[in-house]
This record gives structure tokens, C-alpha cells and sequence, in this order.
């Protein structure tokens, strides 16, 4: 794709021309030419029908999107989850929005897909940028699909048959307990008042597209289900030492009125922490997702 091509509006994914910008062959886009605040119905369609493809979308100039506008943005997209499992929104108008206030402790300096450590992870996450440093913040994106397709094809196979413990325990146990008293957001028709482990494939099968991708994360991963302690370290390192390698990962430089759009079912994510005492302030929704299914799950559907 040469660089601002627009989308053929006879393609089958917008009935719309969207102008992208590629941030890589396969990976990430800088969509033009859309105010958030005001999108058609058939231009949310095509955003919606990107965000598969290209996994993050950035979206430049969204002054005019104000916490009111986030919410009702993810609600066209989507269908929103509360803020966070066990984090509160940001007020009682906004309880589907999440405050990421490095102020509050509100850092994401480790490589995560958001919430993998409950049965339904987000489809995706909506972030806003609200108070940005001078310098410093940027957030990097990692394509867990292409992660996947550059293993080589034994070590494709043996991840296919794996599935990992994923725990939310170590960022959030202590909030839950200490800071919400062990009573948390209602998620999935629930009030969460622990964190217990959950399994997921290591290798996920995208809902939509079918494509596989290497679905762990240093965030929230905890081990290898069935093989030995040392087995699933050094698994888990192989996997992530591959997973951020340079060519998989998109940079974004924020600037106020960015807002970022990724499919989390793909990617991971991880916000540089190289700012200081500044304060930075990032509001984010999600977008209720599925339970993973890995590829024995289909094979034995599939008999
Ligand atoms: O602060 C950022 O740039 C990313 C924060 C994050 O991990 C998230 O919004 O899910
Ligand atoms: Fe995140």
C-alpha cells in the first residue's frame, strides 16, 4: 500500500474511503481526514473494519473528543466493558473510563494485551491522550500475528499445543484489596472481588480472521501449563524476546488531541517511562471481547 492511499469504496471493508498512512507493511496506520467527534456511521464501519487489518490506528487533532465523546465513540464501535476490572472510571458519568495518571501510579512500562488475565479479554482498547510531558511517553505496539508467522514452523507447532496461566494478581491484587477493599468493577455480569488465575492458548485464533497469533504477555502471563518450571521460563523468554523484536513493534510519539486504537485480541502494548516527575495522564476505554480459543480447540471442534 503506497502511503495516504485512500480505501476503495468497493472494497468489502468500508463502504467508505478512509485516507491511511502505514506505519508498516502489514502493521499499524495513521488514519486522516476523520473527526472522531463526528464520524458517519459509515466511516465508524471502515475504523471498525481497519482496526482488524492494520491492529492500531492512531487518529490525529481529536480536540473536540471530551470524556462524554470517548464513551459514546466506543459505544459506536463497540460495545464498552466498565473502566477495569478492579480500577474504578474516572467519576460516576464516566465509569467505563480508565485514568492512566502517572501521578497515581499509572504506568504501563511493561509489554501487556490489556486484561488477558480475566476469561473474556477486550476486543480492543480506545486511548486518549489528556496531559502529555514536553518529551518522553511514547507508546510501542507489538504485532503479535506477524510474531507468530516469523517463528519457525517447529516452534509454530509446539506453540500451538501450549496454554498459559495468565494472573492479574501481581499489578492489581494490592489495588483490589487494599485501595477497593476487595470490592471491584462489575465485569462480565460480575462484581470482581478477586483475581483468579486464568488459561488461555498461546496461540489465539483471531474471531474474525482466523489468523493465529502468539498470544503472552510479560504483564500477565504467569507460565507454561504442563511443562516444568525451567521449561516454562525459558519458553516465555523465547516468546518475548521475539515478540518485541524491532520489526514487529510501531512507535507512537503523542501529541495533544492524539488518540490510539488497537485490536487486543492481536497486539501487545508497552508506554515508555522515560519522562521524569512530569505528569502524563492517558484516558482509555475497552471494548468487550471473547473467551481465546487456540488451535486444538478448533481441531477438536473441526472432528
Ligand atoms: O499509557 C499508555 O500509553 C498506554 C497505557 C496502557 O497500557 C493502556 O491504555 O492500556
Ligand atoms: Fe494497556
Amino acid at each position: 500500500m503506497s502511503p495516504l492511499s485512500p480505501v476503495s469504496p468497493s472494497s468489502p471493508l468500508a463502504a467508505v474511503d478512509l485516507t491511511l498512512e502505514p506505519l508498516g507493511p502489514r502493521f499499524g496506520a495513521i488514519v486522516h481526514d476523520v473527526d472522531l467527534a463526528t464520524a458517519s456511521d459509515a466511516q465508524v464501519a471502515a475504523i471498525r473494519a481497519r482496526l482488524t487489518e492494520r491492529k492500531v490506528l492512531f487518529f490525529r487533532g481529536q480536540h473536540a473528543l471530551d470524556p462524554t465523546g470517548q464513551v459514546r465513540l466506543g459505544n459506536r464501535i463497540g460495545e464498552l466493558t466498565a473502566s477495569h476490572p478492579v480500577v474504578p472510571g474516572i467519576d460516576d458519568e464516566h465509569t467505563e473510563i480508565y485514568a492512566l495518571d502517572s501521578a497515581d501510579n499509572g504506568f504501563s512500562d511493561v509489554w501487556h494485551t490489556d486484561v488477558t488475565f480475566m476469561k473474556r479479554p477486550p476486543l480492543g482498547s480506545i486511548l486518549r491522550a489528556v496531559t502529555l510531558p514536553a518529551c518522553g511517553g511514547d507508546t510501542n505496539w507489538a504485532d503479535l500475528e506477524l510474531a507468530y508467522e516469523s517463528l519457525s514452523p517447529a516452534v509454530q507447532r509446539l506453540a500451538d499445543e501450549l496454554d498459559a496461566v495468565h494472573d492479574g494478581n501481581r499489578e492489581f491484587g494490592y489495588y483490589l484489596a487494599q485501595r477497593r477493599q476487595g470490592r471491584g468493577s462489575v465485569w462480565e455480569g460480575e462484581t470482581v472481588t478477586s483475581l483468579e488465575p486464568v488459561v488461555h492458548p498461546v496461540v489465539r485464533v483471531h474471531p474474525e480472521t482466523g489468523r493465529r497469533s502468539l498470544f503472552v504477555n510479560p504483564g500477565f502471563t504467569e507460565r507454561i501449563q504442563g511443562v516444568s518450571d525451567a521449561e516454562s521460563r525459558h519458553l516465555l523468554d523465547l516468546f518475548y524476546a521475539h515478540l518485541t523484536k524491532p520489526e514487529h513493534i510501531v512507535r507512537h510519539r503523542w501529541a495533544e488531541g492524539d488518540v490510539a486504537m488497537w485490536d487486543n485480541r492481536s497486539t501487545v502494548h508497552y508506554a515508555n517511562r522515560d519522562y521524569g516527575d512530569a505528569r502524563r495522564v492517558m484516558h482509555r476505554v475497552t471494548l468487550r471481547g471473547d473467551a481465546p480459543v487456540g488451535v486444538e480447540a478448533l481441531r477438536s471442534q473441526a472432528v
